[in-house]
């Protein structure tokens, strides 16, 4: 644990600010243009990108595995859990063929996820919410087993997250902190239906969760076998990222087994009751994501810039 937390620290420290400023002094401001452009035509764009780039550093690190596409040969990550195809992965690709134009085979996919990411939940407040460094490499290697193995799954109880985060060198505090990411967006019935209608095997409700909230999401998911209606994320209606997440989760409101986790151990616990102040979680949001920006990134000559995001060089 210890050799793997240094190795990603080391990695991480590849990265650096403005790493396109001479060979590619307009990256940021395309991505951040086009990406702004993409968010007015699609409000949900913010969440979906957010969870684009917590999917590619889970797995393989930041390397832009999650857009590439299955070939022939091999099912890539992409296509490991069903309907993530629908995540935002043309908004990628239209960027970063903006920044091929005036940058041929300079910026990764890699980079322009993070910074879409961060671009995209940071509309809202005309200031981006937290750094991205850039230098990330392109990884050439995408397997949907690796995606089932390395994402957490809604179910997973405090143990299981803990040592899913940990095998990334992130801690509970990060865990906590990022699970704040779902204040926005929007969640398949069948990501908590179990705690509604068979949460034991014997027909009935996760007593973790509250009563009102329980019976308000058993009008939109109707039943067990329904796979397809989607939950909005925001309980007060709005789709703004904030704080939101923790009072409701403390409220016994989280949506999943592994939003409602966190308040089964003190120290989770009394993290999440810190993190209902704003001010506090938007610092420690920002830490959190330069952290999990930096799992396991390629650097210097490892890996390739992609020219497509989808398919690896030839
Ligand atoms: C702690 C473990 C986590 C679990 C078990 C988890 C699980 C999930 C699941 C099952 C969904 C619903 C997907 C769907 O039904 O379409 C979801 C949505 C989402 N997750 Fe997580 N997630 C976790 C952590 C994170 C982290 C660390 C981030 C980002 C920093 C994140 C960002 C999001 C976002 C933004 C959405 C909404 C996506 C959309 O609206 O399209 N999640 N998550
Ligand atoms: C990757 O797959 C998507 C969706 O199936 C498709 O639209 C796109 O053209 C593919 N990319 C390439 C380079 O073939
Ligand atoms: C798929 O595998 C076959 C046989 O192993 C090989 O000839 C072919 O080049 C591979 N195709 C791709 C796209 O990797
Ligand atoms: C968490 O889940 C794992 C796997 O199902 C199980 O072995 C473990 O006992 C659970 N831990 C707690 C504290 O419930
Ligand atoms: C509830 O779970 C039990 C045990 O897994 C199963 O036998 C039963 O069919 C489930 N009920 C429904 C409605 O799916
Ligand atoms: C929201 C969405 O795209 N849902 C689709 C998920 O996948 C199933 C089957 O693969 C489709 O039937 C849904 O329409």
């Amino acid at each position: 644990m210890l050799l793997l937390s240094f190795l990603v620290v080391c990695q991480g420290g590849s990265l650096k600010k403005r790493f396109y400023q001479n060979s590619c002094p307009q990256a940021d401001d395309i991505i951040k243009t086009k990406t702004l452009h993409h968010v007015s035509a699609d409000p949900n764009l913010p969440a979906k990108l957010l969870r684009l780039h917590f999917h590619d550093c889970f797995v393989r690190g930041c390397d832009g595995s999650v857009l590439l596409n299955s070939t022939a040969n091999n099912t890539a990550e992409k296509d490991s859990i069903p309907n993530l195809t629908v995540l935002g992965f043309d908004v990628i690709d239209d960027i970063k063929s903006a920044v091929e134009e005036k940058c041929p085979k300079t910026v990764s996919c890699a980079d322009i996820l993070a910074l879409a990411a961060r671009d995209a939940v940071s509309a809202q407040f005309k200031k981006p919410l937290w750094e991205v460094l850039t230098g990330r490499r392109d990884g050439t290697v995408s397997k949907s087993s690796e995606a089932l193995t390395d994402i957490p799954a809604p179910f997973f109880n405090f143990t299981q997250l803990t040592q899913n985060f940990a095998r990334k060198g992130l801690t509970v505090h990060d865990l906590v902190v990022l699970s704040g990411a779902h204040t926005i967006g929007i969640a398949h019935c069948n990501a908590f239906s179990n705690r509604l209608y068979n949460f034991t095997g014997k027909g009935d409700q996760d007593p973790s969760l509250d009563s009102t909230y329980a019976a308000f999401l058993k009008t939109k998911c109707k039943s067990l076998s329904d796979t397809t209606t989607t939950v909005e994320r925001g309980l007060g209606g709005s789709g703004n990222f904030n704080s939101h997440y923790y009072p409701n989760l403390l409220q016994k409101k989280g949506l999943f087994q592994s939003d409602a986790a966190l308040l089964t151990e003190d120290q989770s616990r009394g993290i999440a009751e810190e993190l209902v102040n704003q001010n506090k979680f938007f610092t420690e949001f920002a830490r959190s994501m330069e952290r999990m920006g930096a799992i396991e990134v390629l650097a210097g000559s490892a890996g390739e810039n992609r020219i497509k995001c989808s398919v690896v060089n030839s």
